[in-house]
């Protein structure tokens, strides 16, 4: 949020709709909104100054603040001194240091539109008196804190936020441990370069952020240790600069951006003539100066610069807010000189907010292709981040427990490079929307699956999962396509796609429709043809003669993978010996606990999944039983490495019958290697065997010693 920064085009002649001026008597109902708005916005400067908790999304207070304004400039008679508007910036914190800035830390007009710029040009150009082609510097407006560094004889002494523009906070103890600020600057002009010599006292101005990758991680690392997690980059980089301890601020992984400088004194070591100039001093002094720094002429090179950051935006591993465009020429920037609050020579093009207040009317539950149950607010539309939202994911019931969120409650939205727009905050109830308190509703899990009515289980902590594995239409084409990969039943030529097309034209809904698909149906099928009808055929009836672990592996069962199926098939040898095992007589299988247990007993006693399993096999699907092995460990404590392409198993496969004899897979070659299994395309590893002498044998060898141990 640009508390009370930002000055709106209010403060700027001619700009936006001018209001209507007056010294007519307030109306009791004006009298009370100005009132009402007053508190709201000192409440609201006081979350997000104080207390780094805005409750509030920044286009919300924007919202706000213009309004106060306007109603101000209405009857100027009523603004009094204490008005939220008549301060440059916000309520500075406490228990810092204070620090009175040499130079009045100006905040931002902004405009949100081309023909605001085209007014701004134009008054630049009124003002001085000049048709002139104007140079501008334009740079992206980082959403992070703006912060003064004071350099004594190159040394950094101070380091401030704005607070109120006038004094800010002493954070020098944090901005320390960030590596983009230099601590000392180069004694004199470095040899070699055309780098200045530095001036005796210099502030150099710039926004501290957190980049979008650093937040995320900051935030992962966060919830698993029990931290802080923050809400979006901006608050994780002001709330880790307002840490009285340096090691918090040492721990977390803040930048910074430089725009700006003033010589506060010895201004005879620098003739810049331009902020270009200016710029390239600061990089070669060491500071960061932004790589999207343009150098443009006129307006609408500006604007051309402002659409193309924008498109790049999401792109961007920082948040931006808009553009800032600056007249390029100090001499000019003195002649513009300043508003109340901002410079003349300035402006920030704002972009559309990436946050925003709405209200959530439901909470849908999606079910995923692997069954993964989500909730999804279902909200009143609003425009976030460049496009209408009318759902965001709330990922699962603990996310919903952990915002408070119920039905009818107003939230903020956040749609910031990432595509999915989430909830991240409910605004609170401040109880003067009784209605609101009383139909809000709460969230909870259904207990049958949406898609298919099956029931609903918990999987995991957090996560819940519908059981309806083979029956469920949102679970279809991945149980179709699991069922036909590699590791299962490995019907060659059944991808992703053709699944598709296939469960699109509702010729298969399950997987044992496919062993019924007829030649005709997929001759007819676009980009198909008679002779690759042919060959999928062929495939098909192919994989009807299977293993008894590819099956299982199938069957998609949750938490059982390749290795779980091998271990299920040796253990029972048969279908029906696995079909009429409990869950305790599943749990001594080897490696199998009682979770799993508990999994692979539900998926195996649903009336549906067994029906698809009959089907399956009276459509043809066959295998030889399995000899029933106990698990063995002839190969106990040998490690195995396993490169190239295997031909006739997966990775998972071999691996899995490695591990069920004993061995240790690894996945890199060293002394302590016993076999290496080279396929074809085997490379550095293979390498490495022959120079450390590492035993090596080929699928071939491989196949045969498998089988000579009963796998
Ligand atoms: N990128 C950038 N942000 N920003 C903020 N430049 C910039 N300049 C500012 C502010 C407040 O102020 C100067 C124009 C004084």
């Amino acid at each position: 949020m640009t508390v009370g920064s930002d000055s709106e085009q209010s403060e700027e002649e001619g700009l936006g709709q001018a209001p209507v001026r007056g010294l007519g008597p307030l109306p009791q109902q004006d009298l009370q909104e100005l009132t009402t708005l007053r508190q709201q916005i000192t409440h609201h400067d006081y979350l997000y100054h104080t207390l780094d908790a805005p409750e509030i999304p920044d286009v919300e207070y924007d919202r706000l603040f213009a309004r106060l304004e306007q109603l101000e400039a209405q009857y100027p008679q009523f603004v009094t001194l204490d008005s939220p508007t008549q301060r440059v910036g916000g309520t500075p914190l406490s228990g810092f240091a204070q620090v009175t800035h040499e130079v009045p830390m100006m905040s931002l007009a902004k405009v949100f539109d081309e023909a605001d710029l085209v007014d701004f040009e134009a008054r630049i150009k009124k003002r001085l008196d000049s048709a002139a082609p104007i140079a501008y510097s334009c740079e992206p407006k980082i959403d992070g804190v703006a912060v003064s560094l004071l350099y004594e004889e190159g040394v950094l002494v101070r380091a401030a936020t704005r607070g109120d523009g006038l004094s800010g906070e002493d954070i020098t103890h944090n901005v320390r441990t960030i590596r983009d600020v230099p601590l000392r600057l180069p004694a004199s002009a470095r040899a070699g370069t055309d780098a200045p010599a530095v001036p005796r006292r210099l502030e150099v101005r710039g926004e501290i952020y957190m980049s979008r990758s650093g937040f995320e991680a900051a935030n992962a690392q966060a919830a698993v240790t029990g931290g802080k997690t923050f809400v979006n980059p901006r608050n994780a980089a002001a709330g880790t600069l307002r840490q009285l301890d340096p090691r918090i601020a040492a721990s977390r992984p803040l930048r910074m951006f430089c725009y700006g400088a003033n010589i506060l004194e010895g201004d005879e070591t620098v003739p810049w003539p331009t902020l270009t100039a200016t710029f390239a001093s600061l990089q070669q002094w060491g500071f960061v100066v932004n790589p999207e720094l343009q150098a443009v002429t006129g307006v609408t090179q500006c604007l051309v610069f402002a659409q193309a950051l924008l498109a790049r935006r999401d792109g961007l591993d920082y948040e931006i807010d808009g553009a800032v465009i600056k007249v390029d020429r100090l001499q000019l920037q003195a002649e513009l000189g300043f508003n109340a609050r901002t410079p003349r020579w300035a402006m920030a093009y704002k972009f559309p907010a990436e946050e925003v207040a709405t209200e959530v009317r439901d909470v849908e539950f999606q079910v995923g292709r692997t069954g993964t149950i989500t909730p999804v607010a279902r909200l009143e539309p609003v425009f976030v981040g460049g496009v209408t939202v009318s759902n965001a994911t709330l990922h699962n019931m603990a996310e919903i427990a952990r915002l408070g969120l119920r039905i009818g409650d107003r939230v903020i939205i956040r749609r910031a490079g990432d595509v999915i727009p989430k909830v991240v905050k409910v605004i609170e109830n401040d109880g003067t929307n009784k209605e609101a308190l009383v139909t809000r509703s709460e969230i909870l899990m259904p207990a049958q699956c949406p898609a298919c009515g099956s029931a609903v289980e918990p999987d995991g902590d957090i996560l819940f999962r519908c059981s309806g594995g083979l029956v469920c239409p949102a679970q279809r084409k991945e149980a179709i396509r699991h069922f036909c990969a590699r590791g299962a039943l490995d019907v060659e030529g059944l991808g992703d796609k053709l699944v598709e097309q296939l469960v699109d034209g509702g010729l298969i809904h399950d997987v044992a429709d496919v062993f019924h698909l007829q030649h005709a149906q997929l001759a007819a099928l676009e980009r198909m043809g008679d002779k690759s009808a042919a060959k999928l055929m062929a495939a098909i009836d192919k994989a009807r003669s299977t293993t008894l672990p590819r099956f299982l592996f199938g069957l998609g069962i949750p938490e059982v993978g390749e290795a779980t199926a091998l271990a299920l098939a040796s253990h029972f040898g048969s279908l029906e010996a696995l079909l009429a095992a409990d869950a305790a007589t599943l749990e001594s299988v080897e490696d199998v606990g009682p979770i799993v247990a508990a999994r692979v007993a539900h998926f195996l006693q649903q009336a549906a999944n067994r029906d698809v399993i009959a089907r399956l096999r009276d459509a043809g699907v066959h295998w030889a039983d399995q000899a029933v092995v106990a698990q063995s460990d002839v190969l106990a404590g040998q490690i195995f490495v396993l490169t190239g392409t295997l031909e006739r198993m997966t990775r998972d496969d071999a691996k899995a019958r490695l591990q069920s004899l004993g061995a240790k897979v690894a996945g890199s070659v060293s002394k302590k290697t016993d076999w290496v299994i080279a396929g074809p395309g085997a490379g550095s590893k293979l390498d490495k065997a022959v120079e450390l002498e590492v035993s090596v044998m080929d699928e071939e060898a491989f196949l045969a010693f498998l089988a000579e141990h009963g796998k």
